[in-house]
């Protein structure tokens, strides 16, 4: 017997082993016990009399059920904001002159170091609850922001503390490698030796995953290279922050590596698309940083599409380069802006995004053995998630079969 039956529904399930757009079940009914699916498929095909089949039967009206959203790729925990800086800058107010005034990612580092766990964590929530109130169930989050010892072990622990009040499942990345401090800046190489022989092992057990910014003005290939064997050595998963401003060979890097995902891409060349096709590295296309940039070199796409490399897509929610929190207009932004398709836009924050996060096994797909993440929306089809910019129009959310407020709190 189940615990729940959903009926009066259309599934989108985005499973990969299926030739039909989106896996679309028409008149779907979903099983769920225990947390998981039990049981999906057309209605007409349930295996025995609906009322003898589970607990309780919830008919939805006519609603899409799709896979819970999977944000892979946010910077959820930070102190302060920078719209103060972007509005001076607007009115004219040079770079230079932000920077003297201790602006840029600086003053968020200031900020972060200086706000306690618990107002990491209201802040964070605020955020959090922009996005699970539009579908979100899985939320990467990643450090970055502390980018000493204590600070980055604050923001470890405050990104934990999501997870329950937010109703979302929290995977944590470890990014101190995402600027250097500024007592380190006469001695980048003391603060590499700070991530490799302290931060990491001490983050060992509560971040799954390392990341580095591998940029020109962030670290380089060599310093890059540091981090990532120093997170191999303590068993951690890699990603990498790639390509975004120029092509530094980063995604050849992350494929050397095994990683999960290299993410950004605007500037990948195609030895980096092959690197990444042979490692089955997954890349993570943010369209939110490309526009609020006003960049115009968009990631290869099309190259990408060929090589089969899986694409998923993010908000990279961050207060310098991307303050957005709907994943639904990020998947707008990859149609419009990067030529995705409405189906590879959810599929990049489903099934692909699920993998950037090595979750795949567990959600991002409808399918039986996977938690019942779900996301059940009032809409004409599944294209149209991508197509309205600031709709509303999640109905619920459930978490592993437990149905949430769909602002997040259970
Ligand atoms: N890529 C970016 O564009 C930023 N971080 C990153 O890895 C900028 C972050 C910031 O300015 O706060
Ligand atoms: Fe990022």
């Amino acid at each position: 017997m189940w615990d729940l039956l959903l009926i009066d529904c259309h599934a989108a399930t985005m499973a990969a082993d299926t030739d039909l757009p989106y896996g679309v079940i028409r008149d779907a009914a979903i099983g769920v016990e225990a947390g998981r699916i039990a049981w999906i498929g057309p209605r007409s095909a349930l295996p025995g009399d609906e009322r003898e089949l589970a607990d309780e039967i919830r008919p939805l009206g006519g609603a899409w059920v799709t896979p819970g959203l999977v944000d892979c790729h946010t910077h959820l925990v930070f102190g302060g904001d920078r719209s103060g800086e972007w509005e001076r800058r607007l009115n004219g107010a040079t770079y230079e002159e932000i920077a003297r005034a201790g602006g840029g990612i600086r003053s968020t580092v200031a900020a972060t170091r200086a706000a306690s766990e618990d107002a990491l964590v209201e802040s964070a929530l605020n955020r959090l609850r922009a996005m699970t109130s539009l579908g979100a169930t899985t939320v990467e989050v990643k450090t970055g922001y502390g980018l000493d010892l204590e600070s980055e072990l604050k923001c470890l622990r405050a990104a934990g503390r999501l997870a329950g009040p937010g109703g979302v499942r929290v995977v944590r990345t470890l990014l101190s490698a995402h600027a250097v401090p500024p007592e380190y800046d006469d001695n980048r190489d003391a603060y590499v030796d700070l991530i490799t022989n302290e931060i990491i092992p001490a983050a060992r057990g509560m971040a799954e995953a390392v990341d580095v910014f591998c940029e020109t003005i962030g670290f380089s290939p060599g310093e890059t290279r540091r981090v990532l064997s120093a997170a191999k050595q303590h068993g951690m998963r890699v990603k990498l922050h790639a390509e975004q401003l120029t092509d530094q060979g980063g995604a050849e890097l992350a494929a050397d590596y095994g990683a999960l995902s290299a993410d950004h891409l605007e500037h990948l060349s195609d030895d980096g698309v092959k690197a990444m096709a042979r490692a089955g590295t997954v890349a993570v296309l943010l369209p939110g940083a490309f526009y609020f940039l006003r960049d115009t070199q968009a990631p290869p796409v099309e190259a990408l599409r060929k090589a089969g490399v899986p694409m998923a897509v993010a908000t990279d929610c961050n207060p310098g380069t991307s303050p957005l929190t709907s994943p639904l207009l990020a998947m707008n932004m990859a149609c419009t802006l990067f030529r995705l398709t409405p189906e590879e836009a959810l599929a990049g924050f489903t099934r692909e995004g699920a993998r950037a996060l090595g979750l795949q096994a567990e959600t991002g797909t409808l399918e039986a053995g996977k938690a019942a993440d779900l996301a059940v929306w009032r809409i004409d089809g599944p294209h149209a998630l991508a197509y309205w910019m600031g709709a509303t129009p999640l109905a619920a959310r459930y978490l592993a079969g437990r149905l949430q407020d769909i602002e997040g709190r259970a």
